[in-house]
């Protein structure tokens, strides 16, 4: 029977500064939901960022919405599945509803034996990893960073791009590892559909994808750009639902979906867009959102499903931070492995959470 749930705020160092198009981050905020059973625990990790620069959502909003709106769902007995249905009547809100799921998840996995893995019909047992590379100072430093993930194991490079850090980022990398490296780029929604023809010049460098070119809202956008560019449009942002999937795959705004369970609401929603791109040879593969062990643990488990045909942002702890809050992840010959034990989580190790937690709350039910 689930006794309460605690909300607990943590801060972890990243090994090097992390720079996108919409900022650097040298540190990461972290929110963890945890429902405590008489029996068992189930934990959750929340993706939002400290501030509202990659989605709408960020980490206090979060916490008050799962607090004053979330938190009411959830009963002694609440299953994901349950608490999923209830939250529709809460608009948007992705992230802070997939922390608690995951949480919910995580503890009824527990009690019941099963993985996600399972539970979620997954395929492998290891799922191939990629790294996503912040913006580089010089071309010089890109380069170095990149042969040093290369020489790690990674198996697929994502850079992240914006005007002005593009072609010739994109161009020196190709040239230097060349053309059997598999290669995307990210742009975080720094372009605008008047930027087509600037986009189409990556066209020469046989790129797997280009990741959110334009606006979250621009979807109809997309259309436009996915007929000026021969590279693969891929949409991140703006997917925030099965229902937003389908359509901007029936209008061609896009022929590849980055899935990220806290972007769409929790797995159960993952599950579903997976399962309608699985069906249309649409291929997916799994983002990342800086997470620790914690939710790492889970997006590996979706990873593993059929349709994930191309490599995700699925790297290991040290990609990240110097010391993990769970046991880390550790890449094996460019791949991680997935988790066969009971639950969706990896939980923190208290010493390592003790050294980072910066206050937490309680809730009774
Ligand atoms: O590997 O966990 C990871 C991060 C991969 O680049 C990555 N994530 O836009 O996909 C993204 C980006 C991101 C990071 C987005 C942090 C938001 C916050």
């Amino acid at each position: 029977m689930i006794r309460g749930i605690e909300l607990i705020d943590a801060r972890i160092d990243l090994v090097s500064p992390f720079r996108t198009s919409f900022g650097t981050q040298t540190y990461r905020d972290l929110l963890f939901v945890r429902v405590l059973d008489d029996d068992v625990e189930g934990w959750g990790e929340c993706v939002a960022m400290s501030e509202p620069g990659y989605s709408s959502e960020y980490i206090d909003g979060c916490r008050a919405m799962i607090e004053r709106f979330l938190l009411p769902f959830v009963g002694p007995q609440t299953s994901a599945e349950q608490f999923v249905e209830r939250a529709k009547e809460v608009r948007g809100n992705y992230m802070a509803k997939a922390a608690v799921e995951a949480a919910l998840l995580d503890r009824q996995l527990r009690l019941a034996g099963q993985s996600l893995a399972e539970y979620l019909g997954a395929t492998k047992d290891r799922v191939a990893s990629g790294v996503s590379v912040g913006i580089q100072s010089s071309i010089d430093e890109l380069i170095k960073v990149v042969g040093g993930y290369l020489a790690d194991g990674y198996l697929r490079i994502k850079l992240k791009i914006e005007p002005g850090a593009d072609i010739e980022q994109v161009r020196a990398v190709r040239s230097t590892f060349g053309d059997d490296l598999l290669l995307q780029v990210d742009a975080n929604a720094a372009y605008s559909v008047g930027d087509a023809a600037h986009l189409a010049k990556l066209d020469e460098f046989d790129l797997l994808l280009i990741e959110q070119p334009l606006p979250e809202e621009d979807v109809v956008g997309h259309v436009d750009l996915a007929r000026a560019v021969r590279t693969p449009i891929c949409l991140d942002e703006s997917i925030t639902s099965y229902e937003v999937a389908r359509g901007a795959l029936d209008i061609g705004a896009c022929s590849i979906i980055n899935i990220k369970p806290g972007r769409v609401g929790g797995f159960i929603e993952s599950k579903r867009i997976h399962d309608l791109c699985l069906d249309r040879g649409v291929p997916v593969w799994c983002g990342g959102m800086l997470e620790t062990g914690v939710g790492r643990a889970a997006n590996l488990a979706l990873a593993a499903l059929p349709g994930f045909t191309l490599p995700g942002d699925t790297s290991a702890s040290s990609r990240y931070f110097a010391e993990d809050v769970t046991e880390p992840f550790v890449l094996e010959g460019g791949h991680l492995g997935v988790p066969t034990e009971p639950g969706a989580s990896r939980h923190p190790l208290a010493a390592q959470l003790e050294k980072m937690e910066v206050r937490r709350t309680s809730h009774h039910l």
